[in-house]
């Protein structure tokens, strides 16, 4: 990886277009970063880790705290520690916040399409599985999945087929799409709906589902439809309608 070739680049594209060309580049282009207006430059600790806020136990029997500790404190820390060592030292010309790294990543680049898609994705995942709130969707959320889905019970139909159908690792999602709409959508691997280059159905996650084994072999071993209907069990709707205000409002 040469990340000075990444850093004359970004900074070239103004917006963090080019972040891919960092990668299978020769080592030795390029020139050194300058500090400048709009210009900032990722550190070794830039992305953090968030605190699960909750123990680990709180969703058993649903989730046991076995896996939540390792896929907490094993797996997701990991993809932090992936993500800061691939962009430590790089500058940004964007707001440098995650979700603007992972509109813009480019299909190719592994590095950050992985570990900044595994990092959003664990960290939208604790918070929509957050203990508390109403057992089920209430409000505009409960009105838009009416209107765009066939109502709640449709809406758990389909999204656990889409866990239970996507192939290998990857993730089901409830998202608010383009066009304004509630959408349920899968991805492969780290992959989510913001990532305009490398995913079909893009828009913004409210609710995501992670259906690699690691987040449920344990207690599941292969009946991953099992853990679909836990997972639903635990959704915290008041956080999903939180994030659904906030997608809403982005749309335009
Ligand atoms: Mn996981």
């Amino acid at each position: 990886m040469d990340k000075r070739t990444f850093l004359k680049l970004t900074g070239a594209a103004g917006a963090g277009l080019m972040l891919s060309p960092w990668l299978g580049c020769a080592p030795g282009e390029g020139t050194e970063p300058s500090a400048g207006p709009g210009v900032n430059t990722f550190g070794p600790e830039t992305f953090k880790l968030p605190a699960l806020g909750f123990s680990k136990d709180a969703l058993a029997p649903g989730i046991d705290a076995e896996t939540m500790d390792i896929h907490h404190g094993k797996h997701h820390a990991g993809y932090v520690r992936k993500l800061n060592a691939a962009l430590d030292g790089a500058s940004f010309s964007s707001d440098g916040s995650l979700e603007s790294l992972l509109t813009e990543v480019a299909p190719d680049n592994a590095a950050l399409r992985n570990n900044g898609g595994g990092h959003f994705n664990h960290t939208l995942y604790w918070e929509v599985l957050r203990p508390g709130g109403p057992e089920a969707p209430e409000g505009d959320l409960a009105e838009l999945i009416s209107r765009d889905l066939g109502g709640v019970e449709a809406f758990a139909s389909a999204f656990a087929k889409a866990g239970a159908t996507q192939f290998g690792s990857g993730w089901a999602w409830l998202m608010v799409n383009d066009a304004g709409k509630l959408e349920v959508t899968s991805t492969p691997n780290q992959d989510n709906p913001l990532m305009l280059q490398c995913v079909e159905n893009t828009g913004t996650p409210i609710l995501g589902m992670d259906v690699w084994e690691h987040a449920y072999y344990l207690n599941y071993q292969n009946r991953r439809k099992e853990y679909i209907q836990a997972f639903l069990a635990l959704v915290n709707w008041e956080s999903v309608a939180v994030r659904l205000g906030g997608a809403m409002a982005q749309v335009k």
